[in-house]
């Protein structure tokens, strides 16, 4: 063994989530961003829970995952998972965050970024989240392009989202997807999924229809070798729960103005979108956020199952 490898931090397992992994049984990891800095309380830690029971229903096991006094951790307890939603020093942790949250003893909730990374040296191959990060509009100004699609080129990893968010530039953060050589499946659509609306109108290459197939991708993905690049499973929320699309762009591009207006930068600019399109919708644009993450949650344990049946 390389000095660098016998020095390597590998994450703490929770019990149940090590047993799973050890005997091949489904696994779906979770983030914890969107539980920290993403919900509104005291709803977040419900809704944390809630995801975790819809997990299990599926008959996979959750490992939500975050970073708890510098440890990296794939796998909460009820009362971790409480200090993950209420805890007010919970930083918000992309994968460049780890190394000096570690270092520091810090708490985190972790992104999409970080999560992928911790999940993939945990040996867990599915994730459910709601939106991916992507390529923000102005973003020839401002340079900002989430840290997740550079990350996901170079794990392998299966993410279940809806999409990317829909306060980003779509089409642009679709290019950089195809830049990057990351996988994009639409399930049970041709449409890339718009987060809080079943579609962007971007059209997908690739569509797939059952978790059966998305194990089909994965397996051939493997059998291929190359890159360590991801597979997106592009989820859309129900036509019936989705936001209002009328709604939905005249509040966008207020909240858009505001971030602009307050001069607000950094790994700030997407929960205060978020939080911007909740206040303006009364609310649905939560739940619409919510109806999204959930679907993506139960299909993640599905592929989670899939593919551990077809490992038999
Ligand atoms: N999806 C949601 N709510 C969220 C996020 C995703 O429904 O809050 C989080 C994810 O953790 C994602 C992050 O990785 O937002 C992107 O933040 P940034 O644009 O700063 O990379
Ligand atoms: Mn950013």
């Amino acid at each position: 063994m390389s000095d660098t490898t016998s020095h390597r931090t590998t994450p703490d397992l929770s019990p149940e989530v090590r047993e799973a992994l050890a005997a091949g049984r489904p696994v779906v990891a979770l983030e914890s961003t969107i539980i920290a800095h993403g919900l509104p309380r005291p709803r977040n830690l419900a809704v944390a829970e809630e995801l975790e029971a819809l997990v299990r229903a599926g008959g996979a096991v959750p490992a939500t995952v975050a970073v708890l006094d510098g440890r990296p951790r794939v796998g909460l307890v009820k009362d971790e998972l409480e200090r993950v939603a209420e805890d007010d020093s919970v930083r918000k942790l992309g994968h460049r965050d780890l190394a000096p949250a570690l270092a520091s003893g810090a708490c985190g909730a972790t992104t999409v970024s970080a999560t992928a990374f911790l999940a993939a040296r945990a040996g867990i191959r599915v994730f459910a989240t709601g939106g991916l990060g992507g390529v923000h509009r102005g973003w020839i100004d401002t340079q900002d392009e989430s840290a997740d699609l550079r990350l996901l080129a170079r794990t392998r990893i299966t993410v279940v989202c809806a999409g990317v968010k829909s306060i980003l530039d779509v089409p642009a953060t679709l290019q950089r997807l195809e830049t990057l050589g990351v996988t994009v499946l639409g399930y049970g659509t041709d449409r890339f999924p718009g987060f809080y609306l079943a579609s962007s109108g971007e059209p997908v290459d690739w569509t797939v229809r059952t978790p059966e197939e998305v194990a089909t991708v994965t397996a051939a993905q493997d059998a291929l070798g190359g890159p360590e690049s991801a597979v997106i499973v592009a989820n859309p929320v129900p036509e019936a729960e989705q936001l209002d699309p009328a709604l939905h762009d005249r509040v966008l591009a207020e909240a858009l103005d505001a971030c602009q207006e307050r001069g607000i930068g950094g790994q700030a600019v997407t929960p205060f979108l978020l939080d911007q399109l909740m206040r303006r919708t009364g609310g649905a644009s939560l739940e619409a956020n919510l109806a999204a993450v959930r679907g993506n949650v139960r299909l993640a344990a599905r592929i989670a199952v899939a593919r551990a049946a077809a490992a038999r």
